[in-house]
């Protein structure tokens, strides 16, 4: 199946990038924390999402994989971070004890700041590494695709996200904390869209958008994305720990606003159909080179982890 084609060479590519470190060399625990996280068994879903808009985008899979590789060390990261004390306080991620609890704190925080900072060497190493052989559009191209993802992941994407996320569950002024639907809708958009919009414009982005089809992958990203959120509070609720890989009704306890606390299950289960809809829809306007995005997007909606 191409999804478990698209994941194993994500998995092959990673471990190159991240191999198993000397043996003796002082810091080796904050390599070995790195792993744990990044080795623990997520779904890959953004680099595979990358490397299934390839063929829309008119862009090779072999450009395309160190920066979706770097997206998903990015994505890593942010898990690590998410899961700390002085964040969400998670015990499990992926299955495993979260990387603070395996390593603690100083070091987990460490390792995110390690995956972070080598997702960007990746991207640049591409960018420098051969630049003699290439075009001076190609390297623009690779350019922009790496401040992409930069912009997607910083204070004006997943960060300005999380600091929302956080202030909306805990500032001291109520006002704050009364989250309507569109300060939720533009909170997800921020943490958990623009990476997924950014792993899928990516070949795009790097063709130069050679086909034309940028935009109707960014309505597909914007779509699925905002699916994938939804089915996630809906896990929260619904799910287990030992299929999601992490705790579960952490959200619905604490109040803490999200699909399913703000419009309720079955308004939720709602809308998360009517936006898969409107994703398998976008695909649609690819032709045959959408039909495994559209599919993905269903099977999205029903996942379990
Ligand atoms: C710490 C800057 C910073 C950001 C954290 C990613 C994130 C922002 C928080 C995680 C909390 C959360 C549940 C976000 C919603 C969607 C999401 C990103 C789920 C996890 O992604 P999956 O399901 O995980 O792709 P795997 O483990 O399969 O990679």
């Amino acid at each position: 199946m191409k999804y478990d084609k698209w994941k194993a060479m994500v998995e092959t590519r990673l471990q190159s990038y991240l191999p198993l470190p000397e043996e003796g060399i002082s810091h080796i625990k904050v390599y070995e924390a790195m792993r744990h996280s990044l080795f623990a068994g997520g779904k890959r879903l953004r680099p595979v999402l990358s490397l299934a808009a390839c063929e829309a985008a008119g862009t090779s899979e072999e450009a395309a994989l160190p920066y979706a590789c770097a997206i998903e060390i990015i994505h890593t990261y942010s898990l690590i971070h998410d899961d700390l004390p002085a964040m969400d306080n998670d015990d499990y991620r992926r299955g495993k004890p979260s990387c603070h609890k395996a390593f603690g704190e100083a070091t987990a925080i460490l390792a995110g700041d390690g995956l972070l900072n080598r997702a960007f060497e990746i991207m640049l190493e591409d960018i420098s590494g051969n630049s003699k052989n290439m075009s001076a559009d190609i390297l623009i191209n690779k350019a922009k695709a790496a401040a992409s993802i930069a912009a997607a992941s910083g204070a004006e994407g997943m960060v300005g996200g999380q600091m929302d996320d956080i202030l909306f569950e805990k500032d001291t002024n109520p006002e704050i904390r009364t989250v309507t639907p569109q300060m939720l809708k533009d909170m997800h958009i921020k943490k958990t869209v623009m990476l997924i919009r950014a792993a899928l414009v990516l070949p795009s982005v790097l063709s130069g958008n050679a086909n034309g089809n940028m935009g109707i992958i960014a309505s597909y990203a914007d779509s699925l994305g905002l699916a994938f959120q939804i089915r996630d509070d809906i896990l929260d609720l619904a799910g287990n720990l030992h299929e999601l890989g992490k705790s579960t009704g952490k959200d619905n306890m604490s109040g803490k606003a999200t699909y399913v606390t703000i419009y309720g299950i079955e308004k939720a289960g709602e809308m998360l159909a009517a936006v898969t809809e409107e994703a398998v829809s976008a695909a649609g306007r690819l032709g045959v080179a959408g039909l495994f995005l559209a599919d993905l997007a269903h099977r999205m909606s029903v996942r379990k982890s």
